[in-house]
């Protein structure tokens, strides 16, 4: 596996779409990498040291850190180029970064917005969700603590009903643009997987988390996330979002710590 001789370290959230977006770059890849899981809320202090703020993914090479998803794969392409996210011809390659881009900034923390609005009715699932991984004690401490933490999330991200609302708009466009542009080829641009399909595919997963996802979702259900997947089932857009999970999500190259 490449990668181990770079030192790659991944700082992440465990259950986030952005975070899984970075994880799939690095797997697709094959670039063995060790994960540090934060927890939402204490994260803002190792991301600050890293960084200067507080978004993660963070990848360190060779202990250079660099923040947010689409620099993290463009440098990963500079760097390891094969196998290829970016398409070869330059037309397809800007549209590929265009699409990149609209998930990034148009849907990412809108769908984001629209979950966290619905799960903030199940609050301790929304606790288990956000403390996956942790060892029992910090699981447990985390779920006392999270009313708390879930307030200042919620106030920092301005969840409320009207950007749920416009959440839920911008999840359904996605979907249809999703449905829209594959129906050719099965990809969105060219007749390949690119970093199109996977910033698409990543971001969308919050409507339906395919099975391939390496953290599944607590075992406890909860009537409100079953409400959510429910809602975005019969849409032919998730079906795609499983078809590209299914095709080329692919096994984990995280190392043991
Ligand atoms: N545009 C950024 C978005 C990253 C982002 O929104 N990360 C969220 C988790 S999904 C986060 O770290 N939120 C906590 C914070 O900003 O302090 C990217 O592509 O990485």
């Amino acid at each position: 596996m490449a990668g181990s001789g770079d030192n790659l370290e991944l700082y992440q959230f465990c259950f986030s779409h952005f975070n899984e977006k970075a994880r799939w770059a690095l797997d697709f890849k094959g670039l063995s990498h060790l994960r540090h899981s934060l927890l939402p809320g204490p994260h803002a202090r190792t991301a600050k040291r890293l960084t200067g703020q507080t978004a993660v993914p963070i990848l360190t090479i060779g202990g250079n850190a660099i923040a947010g998803t689409a620099k993290i794969i463009d440098r990963l392409e500079e760097v390891y180029p094969e196998p290829p996210l970016y398409p070869a011809d330059p037309q397809q390659r800007r549209r590929a970064l265009e699409i990149q881009d609209w998930f990034d900034t148009k849907v990412g923390a809108q769908i984001r917005c629209a979950l966290f609005f619905e799960l903030s009715n199940d609050i301790g699932y929304f606790a288990d969700i956000f403390s996956s991984r942790q060892p029992y004690p910090v699981r447990a401490v985390y779920k006392l603590l999270f009313p708390f933490i879930a307030r200042v999330i919620r106030s920092n991200l301005k969840v409320n009903d009207i950007s749920a609302a416009r959440g839920r708009d911008a999840t359904q466009a996605a979907l249809d643009f999703v449905e829209r542009n594959s129906r050719e080829t099965g990809y969105l641009v060219g007749d390949s997987f690119t970093v199109a399909d996977l910033a698409a595919a990543s971001l969308l997963m919050l409507t339906t988390f395919p099975p391939e996802l390496q953290t599944p979702l607590p075992k406890r259900r909860s009537m409100v996330m079953r409400q959510w997947i429910e809602n975005w089932e019969g849409h032919p857009g998730t079906e795609w979002v499983r078809e590209m999970y299914r095709r080329h999500r692919g096994k984990s190259a995280e190392m043991a710590a």
